[in-house]
């Protein structure tokens, strides 16, 4: 048996909160990983992790294409649930080095004013995987029970 994390992110620029994030815990106060996972928020910007390590950990998170964002000192249980809350989604890292930088401008430059292939669908661009078992209220964006 596991703890959960309950992770809530916002995003005070107005973009979606639909995301795919990688989640990682840290022995505290250093850069030591002890454990990495994956989620994918909801439209209300709340996501899960049912494997969490127990112990206490600083937890950062890297929605695809933002900056991390670290909460200090969470504390993990087994067969319980912590609520962390990440804060703003600070979206602009198209290169994936945890910086928004003139690479980053650059790369949103090189595609200014063009649609994707498949323009028309909006659609649900997310990875279809949760784990297990669900959330309940649905949590799991795009998963599709197979
Ligand atoms: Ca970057």
């Amino acid at each position: 048996m596991s703890a959960t994390l309950h992770g809530t992110i916002t995003n005070s620029d107005g973009v979606q909160l639909n995301h795919n994030i990688v989640v990682r815990f840290f022995t505290p106060s250093t850069d030591t990983e002890v454990h990495k996972s994956a989620a994918v928020s909801d439209a209300s910007g709340n996501f899960y992790v049912y494997d969490a390590p127990a112990g206490t950990y600083d937890v950062g998170i890297k929605p695809q294409g933002a900056l991390s964002n670290l909460v200090a000192s969470k504390t993990f249980t087994e067969g319980n649930t912590t609520d962390v809350a990440f804060g703003d989604v600070r979206f602009g890292d198209l290169t994936f080095d945890d910086a928004v930088t003139a690479a980053d401008r650059g790369v949103l430059l090189n595609h200014w004013g063009i649609g994707g292939d498949c323009y028309g669908y909006a659609g649900d661009w997310l990875l279809p995987q949760c784990p297990s078992p669900p959330p309940p209220g649905g949590a799991c964006y795009g998963y599709v029970i197979s």
